[in-house]
């Protein structure tokens, strides 16, 4: 195989090397489309359909529940829906502060009982409503008057009820309408407000964490749906604070109670970027006036296009069980028959409604939406205050030393790990990346909890699966939510991907496929002696995005629709390039960066010194054009120059990676604060044939950040 050609003072292309590979790829990239029908089912099989609501929503992993009255569970009409229908369960007023502790320290789980014991013997989940809220307060706690009283109370309520539901309530809303209404942004008055200050809602997380840490915590409250809204903001701020900084917070519910529009345009675009801070988002107290099936059906796919949008519940069963009964606000009149938006909502859920499904309407409602469509285009983002901050204009690092290195074993002989690509999914860290010697390039899975983990985890070859043997290298993984599937990009010689329904399963990838018949001819006409390498996907809220390098200055960029994705890439164009190839090599990676309108681009350039490192730009939208940020030899993105090596300086290059993700899905959004890198790295004195460098995998921290 031909090594380094060693071209000047530069070291040769990274994949550009793999001459033999490439080329034996062309007859592996034309036999791909056979495989078409595997990868098909792998998405169908997310949409298995279902006749009630509960089991629908758990075809893709979520819950759906009701709002239930105790005093209710006795009506045998009530009673049949609440089982048949829903598999999670609020308690619709018995766990609130005035009936679970009326005097002080005396504690009365009666009501709520009834309910989660109903629920338990019925496999429904509960939802715990609600620990710290102003209304439904007993008067002995709003009388309080001095700060330390109250901190004891609030710690002992918390404490009180927790303790009685351990183990039996999956998620808590802890603190409830905390935000004032209007254009403040800021907390509303409250007792607790007014005596313990801003602090009482982390307060009260950290003491709930303690007391049930099996238990999700939420932050719930409405008029937060709509993204630009000053409520939403100041929500989104505090979220954004306490994942910063290390306060307990799992959840944000949206209580949705909606006028006959139903959700904002916007909705889908808050869930996610909520869900990009780390937290899950669920549905809480939906009931929209007059019930329509379209504000429905919105509401529902709104939550179904996020992935960490993980349940619905609406805020009781019948009409006549609501809060707003006079709006007939819900799935089952007062008679307990199915209504419209029983159906629309059935089908927004993937599910198929049953000719059972009463009314006339029902006919009307099967011409709603398939299962897998994504809702309409949300409106764009708008920025979030204090975006501008976000990035800063220059970067320094910290490095850990080697965290994870190849494991040959009897069968692959790897000289190299490299081009990570990584999630944090479940709890765990999964990886994906090249392993590469002499003989070519195959994909490696390995995951673990914890970065102290990394280096003992195990490798799974991925030649052993659908993906298959031969050259296949440079993998990009990411959750399209719109499919509910996983997704691996990698290059074959054509740009190519697998599907897999569970990220976790190194068994489950389907064969790869090609996202173009073959290399488009804008390619062909500037790749020069380059190499076509290292795609990169990245969507927004209408559109997918697939960039490439060729090794030889060009960064492009194809396009296609959410919906249409992985087909229709069209349209490619040169994105970004220089008249100097190595300045815009390859391993390109392109960001969403959190709360704000930006998108981060960097490229990896091959410095004066021989040795790889990172460029960086911005642009205000996926197709635009790209601004230098830090994107100089002495102002990069990362360089050995900008990095410090406390464990040692195991290597001069900064090479193909990825930066860490706030969430998995398709938009591949990242929190700018305290960025972390995943790179590839070797020692600095190795030399020789390009496939058998030594190459390690290891993280960057950034050091320099404002938050
Ligand atoms: O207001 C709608 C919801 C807004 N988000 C928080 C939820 O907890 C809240 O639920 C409603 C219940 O649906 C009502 O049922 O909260 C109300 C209290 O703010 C509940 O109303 C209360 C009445 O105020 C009491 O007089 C009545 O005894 O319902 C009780 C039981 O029917």
């Amino acid at each position: 195989m031909a090594v380094m050609k060693a071209p000047g003072r530069r070291r040769a292309s990274a994949l550009g090397l793999l001459a033999a590979g490439v080329m034996a790829v062309a007859g592996t990239a034309t036999a791909a489309p056979a495989t078409s029908t595997a990868a098909d089912s792998a998405s169908a099989s997310a949409s298995v359909q279902a006749s009630t609501l509960g089991a629908q929503a758990a075809q893709s992993g979520r819950y759906f529940g009701a709002a239930v009255a105790a005093g209710k569970l006795g009506d045998g009409t009530y009673s049949t829906i609440l089982n048949r229908e829903f598999n999670m369960v609020t308690p619709e007023n018995e766990m609130k502060w005035d009936t679970t502790e009326r005097s002080r320290g005396s504690f009365n789980f009666g009501p709520a009982d009834q309910i989660v014991n109903h629920a338990t013997s019925h496999g429904q989940r509960v939802r715990g409503h609600t620990l710290v809220w102003h209304s439904q307060l007993p008067s002995w706690v709003s009388s309080i008057g001095d700060a330390n009283t109250l901190r004891t109370v609030m710690n002992n309520h918390i404490n009180g009820v927790m303790a009685h539901y351990k183990g039996k309530v999956y998620a808590w809303d802890v603190v409830n309408e905390a935000f004032a209404d209007g254009g403040s942004g800021a907390h509303r008055p409250s007792v607790f407000q007014n005596l313990l200050g801003d602090g009482f809602i982390e307060q009260a997380f950290r003491t709930a964490r303690a007391a049930d840490p099996a238990a999700k915590l939420c932050y719930n409250d409405y008029n937060i749906e709509n993204w630009s809204d000053a409520k939403t903001q100041g929500v989104y701020r505090m979220v954004r604070d306490f994942k910063a900084r290390g306060v307990p917070i799992d959840c944000v519910g949206f209580q949705a109670h909606f006028g006959t529009g139903g959700p904002p345009a916007s909705f889908q675009t808050t869930l996610s970027n909520f869900a990009a801070l780390g937290v899950d988002v669920q549905i809480t107290e939906l009931d929209i006036a007059q019930a329509p099936t379209t504000a429905y059906a919105n509401t529902v796919k709104a939550c179904m296009n996020v992935a960490r949008c993980n349940g619905i519940t609406v805020w009781g069963i019948r009409d006549t069980d609501s809060w707003r009964s006079g709006e007939k606000p819900l799935l089952f009149d007062g008679s307990g028959n199915k209504k419209p938006a029983y159906n629309a909502t059935l089908s927004a859920l993937g599910g198929t409604p049953t000719a059972k499904a009463t009314t006339k309407a029902t006919a009307n409602t099967a011409t709603n939406a398939p299962a897998q469509t994504p809702a309409k285009a949300p409106a764009k983002t708008p920025a979030s205050p204090g975006s501008a901050a976000a990035l800063p204009g220059s970067f320094s690092w910290s490095s850990s030393g080697v965290l994870m290195s190849p494991k040959p074993d009897s069968t692959h002989n790897i000289a190299g790990l490299k081009d990570p690509t990584v999630v944090y999914y479940n709890g765990k860290y999964h990886v994906f990346a090249s392993v590469a010697s002499s003989s070519g390039y195959s994909l490696v899975y390995l995951s673990f909890s914890d970065w102290s983990q990394a280096a003992s985890a195990t490798h799974h070859y991925l030649d052993r699966t659908g993906i298959g043997s031969g050259y296949r290298a440079a993998p990009q993984v990411f959750y399209f939510a719109p499919q509910r599937t996983w997704y691996l990009v990698y290059q074959t010689g054509n740009a190519s991907y697998s599907t897999n329904t569970d990220i976790s399963n190194p068994a489950g990838w389907s064969a790869p496929r090609n996202f173009y018949s073959s290399m488009p001819d804008i390619i062909k006409q500037n790749i020069g002696n380059g190499y076509w390498v290292d795609m990169w996907v990245i969507c927004d809220s209408a559109n997918c995005y697939l960039f490439s390098s060729d090794d030889n200055g060009h960064l492009y960029r194809s396009q296609t629709t959410l919906a249409q994705f992985p087909n229709g890439f069209t349209n490619t164009v040169i994105a970004a390039q220089d008249s100097n190839k190595y300045a815009l090599f390859e391993a390109s990676n392109v960001y969403k960066v959190q709360g704000s309108n930006q998108y981060l681009l960097i490229v990896e350039a091959i410095g004066s010194d021989g040795r790889r490192y990172f460029r960086s730009w911005t642009s205000s939208s996926l197709a635009g054009s790209w601004t230098p940020l830090a994107a100089s030899e002495n102002n990069p993105f990362a360089r050995a120059s900008n990095v410090g090596f406390p464990s040692g300086a195991w290597t001069r290059d900064i090479s193909h990676g990825e930066l860490i993700r706030a969430g998995y899905d398709q938009t591949l959004t990242i929190n700018p604060c305290r960025m972390q890198y995943l790179y590839q790295g070797m020692n600095p004195n190795a030399g020789g044939d390009y496939n058998s460098l030594p190459w390690r995998l290891g993280l960057l921290t950034q050091t320099n950040s404002s938050c």
